[in-house]
């Protein structure tokens, strides 16, 4: 507990003035919740004015949420706290010698997972900024996921250097993840619980006053910042350990020729005291920003935040990694079953038209970041399908023509493949998507358990399902 600071903290007073940076999924709403708390004055919302994402400024300064998708609530308040100049977004960095407060809400995406390098850049960038410009009894928050040890180590350091103050002494710093959804982003920000790390008890403290007037029903959970940053990682690593204990489970169901969905309904019947268990869902693949990449920043925690040597074989793949290799596989199995079953209909990959319905990565959204469809898209169009893709809600991505006619995408195609668990497909009805497809032989491959596959195998089609062995 360092008194110096606390000493600078108690002389500058309550938190008055916050900063974010990162103007996107994470730090938008949060900057907004935080305009919208009474005892905050003034929120500054930092963007750079770059040719990929300046537009955000006037945006959101309009009151308009530049997040595509929708964000229940966020253009209300959006509105109310811009209307009243409490939340206003700027590209002049120097503003940061104004506040009280400063948070980072940055991406942190992985350049290459197999070396375990993440592509820090623009943090860095970030961190730097708020260097240049910090104050003395400021508080620095990292909300980005990160690897542990990060915190206390690569971002003390380049704010140190940056201000030629001292972390713990003169500037409170601390970690304090985001853990939000699409579509539910205010929602998640005050109503999960918030893990609180700080470098040091000061910084903790100061930082439950920030996140504090935020939550609805959501309490904080204090700790050190390390243990904070592997609280992340770790939850999201747990998930994706446990989607991957599912997908095992489905492979093995589909060689037993087995139904995934009658075991998984026989294991969650174990209930009862001190039984816990959470089964989740088998799928087409697992996608996103969050899953995708947080396993690596747990294992690159060891390198990191490592204070003993790891006692744990030395080249054997962590249970994590292993996940993630089967998670990562399954886009390939959905290839597997879509040959299979276009074999049964004496048809080859090669030449067939494929149907593919979803590129989001999950359900009822527009988010594309890191979608399963995208690697199984790939080995298609290798092995010489005709591939079109149908999404009702993503608008565009990189070189894949995304149509919202599903008509067209479906009318004379050999196989119907599903990626996504969108709403509307589970209303597909197997008789006119079999006159629409116009093959005596048409082919169904669900990879979300949406559709009844005896209706479609009534319908005469060709089914394969994940996890459905007792069908395929
Ligand atoms: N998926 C399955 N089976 C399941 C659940 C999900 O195959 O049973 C797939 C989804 O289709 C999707 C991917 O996994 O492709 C990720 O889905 P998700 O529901 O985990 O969505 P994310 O990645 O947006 O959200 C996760 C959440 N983390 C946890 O629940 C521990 C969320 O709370 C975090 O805030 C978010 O990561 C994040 O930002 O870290």
């Amino acid at each position: 507990m360092s008194d110096k600071l606390q000493k600078i903290i108690d002389a500058r007073g309550p938190i008055k003035k916050i900063g974010v940076l990162g103007m996107g999924y994470v730090g938008i709403p949060a900057a907004a919740l935080f305009a919208d708390v009474d005892k905050f004055e003034k929120v500054l919302g930092f963007q750079r004015n770059s040719a990929s994402s300046g537009y955000k400024i006037d945006m959101i300064n309009n009151g308009e949420s530049p997040l595509k998708g929708e964000e229940p609530g966020l253009e209300d308040l959006l509105r109310k706290v811009t209307d009243t100049k409490k939340f206003e977004c700027t590209p002049d960095f120097s503003r940061i010698t104004e506040l009280d407060a400063v948070t980072l809400a940055i991406q942190t995406p992985f350049k290459n997972p197999a070396d375990l390098i993440p592509d820090f850049g623009a943090l860095i960038e970030g961190i730097r900024n708020v260097g240049k410009y910090l104050k003395p009894g400021m508080l620095v928050v990292l909300e980005s996921t990160i690897t542990p040890g990060t915190t206390k180590g690569m971002a003390k350091e380049i704010l140190e250097e940056e201000s030629g103050l001292k972390a713990g002494e003169d500037f409170a710093l601390a970690h304090a993840p985001e853990r939000v959804m699409v579509g539910r982003l205010l929602k998640n920000i005050q109503e999960h619980d918030r893990i609180v790390g700080g470098i040091d008890e000061t910084s903790t403290k100061r930082a439950i006053e920030l996140y504090s007037p935020v939550l609805t029903k959501g309490k904080i959970i204090p700790m050190s910042a390390t243990a904070a940053e592997v609280t992340k990682t770790a939850e999201n690593t747990f998930r994706d350990l446990q989607i991957a204990a599912a997908n095992q489970l489905a492979l093995y169901c589909e060689s037993m020729g087995i139904n995934f969905y009658d075991v998984r309904a026989g294991i969650d019947s174990l209930k009862g005291e001190g039984i816990t268990r959470a089964i989740l869902w088998p799928g087409a693949g697992v996608g996103g920003h969050c899953l995708t990449k947080d396993t690596y920043h747990l294992e690159r925690g060891i390198e990191i935040a490592g204070e003993m040597p790891l006692d744990y074989p030395k080249n054997a793949d962590s249970i994590y990694i292993l996940a993630r290799k089967v998670n990562d596989f399954m886009p390939n199995h959905m290839f597997k079953l879509t040959e299979e079953a276009l074999a049964a209909a004496d048809k080859r990959i090669k030449g067939s038209k494929i149907a593919m319905l979803g590129w989001a990565f999950i359900n009822d959204s527009d988010d594309a970041r890191n979608p399963p469809s995208e690697p199984y898209r790939d080995l298609l169009v290798e092995a010489g399908a005709e591939v079109m893709v149908h999404d009702p809600h993503v608008l565009n991505y990189p070189n894949v023509e995304i149509e919202k006619d599903m008509e067209s995408v479906v009318k004379d195609a050999d196989a119907v493949v599903i990626l996504t668990g969108h709403s509307e497909y589970f209303k597909l009805d197997p008789a006119e998507v079999k006159a629409l497809m116009g093959k005596d032989q048409p082919v169904v491959v669900d990879g979300r358990n949406v559709i009844k596959p005896e209706e479609f195998i009534d319908g005469g089609f060709v089914y394969r399902g994940i996890g459905r062995g007792d069908i395929n």
